[in-house]
């Protein structure tokens, strides 16, 4: 397919502009590898290591496994309960409380998820489960947020292995917008959205980067970032506290594959924000939500060229040369360990 083409998220309602005709100048490779800083185990100027001190004076205890702790810098807060007010509705805002934590997920510094052991991960994810769990029962918190930036190109503030997870009294726009659809796509065909997705891409096969018993990693076909890729549960079910013991443990696996896959395609620390889309915590019950993740990478074709989101796609809608199904046989090219 090397025609100009739009493609739909059925997830979001969104389009995106395919143009596979602009890649025909053939792939090249990375010539050079890429410096590679190396990194202290412990870093004193880290305020995410353990012992040292964080901004506002705390300091962290001398932890030896996954460690939380309430954001310094909350973007939301339990008492944020006053908005402004106007007799427009034009000019509409409203309060909405909520509560931010950081989930550092080792003490080493110079780790990430896919140099840690499959035991450690899973710590992190057991962590992310009670988190979404005891914030989730606030009865002012309706939803529950868990992402990753990782690297300085997405805005991480620092290389120590972290998360974050913003919790809020609202649903934010994005996971509301793909609960509408799945609510929609539920009440039509009397079948969950993703289940019947997932049946598709594995039959194509195309598309699939990595899978295990449990956890299915695509290229959607409608990814905006070159190297996007959604990670599904292959069980239909709404968020990280439903998963099993052997659930948790396939999680790992994928986690720490997918991340080493992205490792590899560049040799370099990928860059990527990622995070689960979980059923909200507002009381109502979501059949229709199905457990997933997103990670948008923002590299294009090496460490160093990235792609930007301007000029028509900030003004008219996304677009992209690679196709997702040459990124999916470019992922699905590399290994499952990181091999430097
Ligand atoms: P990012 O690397 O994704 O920015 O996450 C780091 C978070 O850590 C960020 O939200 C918080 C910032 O507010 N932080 C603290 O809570 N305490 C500190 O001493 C520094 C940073
Ligand atoms: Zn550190």
């Amino acid at each position: 397919m090397n025609s100009p083409h739009r493609r739909l998220n059925p997830l979001t309602n969104d389009w995106v502009l395919v143009s596979p005709q602009r890649t025909q100048r053939p792939w090249l490779g990375q010539v050079e590898k890429p410096q590679v800083e190396t990194l202290p185990a412990y870093d004193p100027a880290c305020y995410l290591c353990p012992s040292n001190e964080r901004a506002g004076g705390v300091k962290n205890p001398p932890y030896e496994t996954t460690f939380v702790f309430d954001n310094d810098y909350a973007a939301l807060t339990p008492g944020g309960m006053d908005a402004p007010r106007d007799r427009s509705p034009l000019l509409r805002a409203e309060p909405t409380p909520g509560k931010c934590r950081v989930v550092c997920f080792h003490p080493r510094h110079d780790l990430t998820l896919p140099s840690m052991s499959l035991p450690e991960i899973e710590t992190v994810i057991r962590t992310w489960a009670t988190e979404s769990n005891t914030l989730g029962s606030l009865d002012y918190i309706n939803y529950v947020e868990i992402f990753e930036n990782k690297g300085a190109a997405m805005g991480a503030s620092n290389p120590h292995p972290h998360s974050q997870i913003w919790s809020s009294h609202h649903i934010p726009n994005e996971p509301a917008r793909e609960f509408f659809a799945q609510e929609k796509y539920f009440l039509e065909h009397d079948d969950c959205l993703l289940c019947d997705y997932l049946r598709v891409e594995q039959e194509r096969g195309e598309r699939v980067v990595v899978a295990n018993e449990h956890f299915t990693v695509v290229v959607p076909f409608w990814a905006v970032w070159p190297f996007e890729v959604l990670m599904l549960s292959n069980r239909h079910l709404g968020a990280l506290a439903e998963l099993s013991e052997l659930e948790v443990s396939a999680l790992a696996d994928i986690l720490k594959k997918i991340t080493s896959r992205y490792d590899n395609l560049f040799q370099v620390p990928f860059p990527y924000s990622m995070g689960f889309h979980q059923t909200p915590t507002n009381g109502n019950a979501y059949p229709s939500h199905h457990f997933h993740a997103h990670y948008y990478p923002p590299l294009l074709r090496s460490a160093a060229v990235r792609k930007f989101m301007v000029g028509y796609e900030l003004l008219a809608m996304p677009q992209r040369d690679l196709t997702p199904e040459s990124a999916a046989e470019r992922l699905r090219a590399q290994s499952d360990t990181r091999e430097w």
